[in-house]
């Protein structure tokens, strides 16, 4: 066996986290490292997406390869994400900025599809009540995680936020301290403190403003599509 074949065989009986790190050894084989994920992609698009399919995706888009950019166009041009919506809420864009990492951009278009989620006057007010939050379909706001966590090598997400505030017994201060969003007294400032790339901590993205206190994001955490499998 040689090299790139001792790797494949350790990423396929690899945990998923271990498959993410393997990803960038196989890269580092050149042009039959990329064909391999390329097939490794292509053949697990009926699959449920996981972190290691996006990064692959990421990888393959952004490589300088115009072989494999045309695949993606041809072949998976939207995401390996299908963006489900109980409301027709089309989060097309929200999967493109999370592809390219623009997270600060996700970040901001994020809460303009929480508002979007919660109706009309959401939308003129620009924040949302926890109340509406409660209401939020399940399957929109799964959509929205899973877009988040995908895109981030399983970094980033509400799931990844509530796992935290659940293994810190429910305390809010301790969870920002953990998400970086306070260090010690100081909060930390918007939107120019905040780390807008995958060196973040885990569960640093996406923001929830916290000026009107904790009740938004503890509806959120509270909601039904953290302890319900399927939308
Ligand atoms: N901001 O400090 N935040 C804003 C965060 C707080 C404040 C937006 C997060 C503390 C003001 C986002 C943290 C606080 C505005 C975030 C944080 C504070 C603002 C834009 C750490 C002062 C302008 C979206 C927990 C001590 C308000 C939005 C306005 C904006 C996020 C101040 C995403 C995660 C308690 C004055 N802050 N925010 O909601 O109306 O406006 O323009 O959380």
């Amino acid at each position: 066996m040689n090299e790139l074949e001792t790797l494949i065989e350790k990423f396929n009986q690899a945990s998923n986290k271990n498959k993410l790190k393997l990803v960038d050894d196989i890269i580092e084989k050149g042009e039959e490292g990329f064909q391999f994920l390329r097939e490794f992609l292509f053949s697990s698009q009926q699959d449920v997406p996981t972190p290691v399919l996006g990064k692959i995706y990421q990888l393959l888009k952004h490589s300088n390869n115009q072989d494999y950019q045309n695949f993606i166009n041809d072949k998976i041009p939207q995401g390996i994400v299908k963006p489900e919506s109980s409301l027709n809420i089309d989060y097309s864009e929200l999967q493109q900025l999370l592809i390219d990492k623009e997270y600060q951009k996700a970040d901001v278009l994020t809460r303009v599809k929480l508002c979007e989620i919660a109706g009309e006057k959401a939308q003129q007010r620009k924040w949302l009540y926890f109340t509406e939050i409660s209401k939020f379909p399940i399957s929109d706001l799964h959509t929205i995680d899973l877009l988040w966590n995908v895109y981030s090598e399983g970094k980033f997400g509400y799931s990844v936020q509530r796992k935290i505030w659940l293994s810190q017994g429910k305390d809010f201060i301790e969870l920002w301290t953990k998400l970086k969003w306070k260090n010690g007294n100081r909060w930390t400032k918007y939107p120019q403190e905040f780390i807008w790339d995958l060196s973040a901590p885990l569960g640093h993205l996406p923001l929830s403003n916290q000026l009107r206190g904790v009740r938004e994001i503890d509806a959120l955490f509270a909601h039904p599509a953290w302890t319900t499998e399927n939308a």
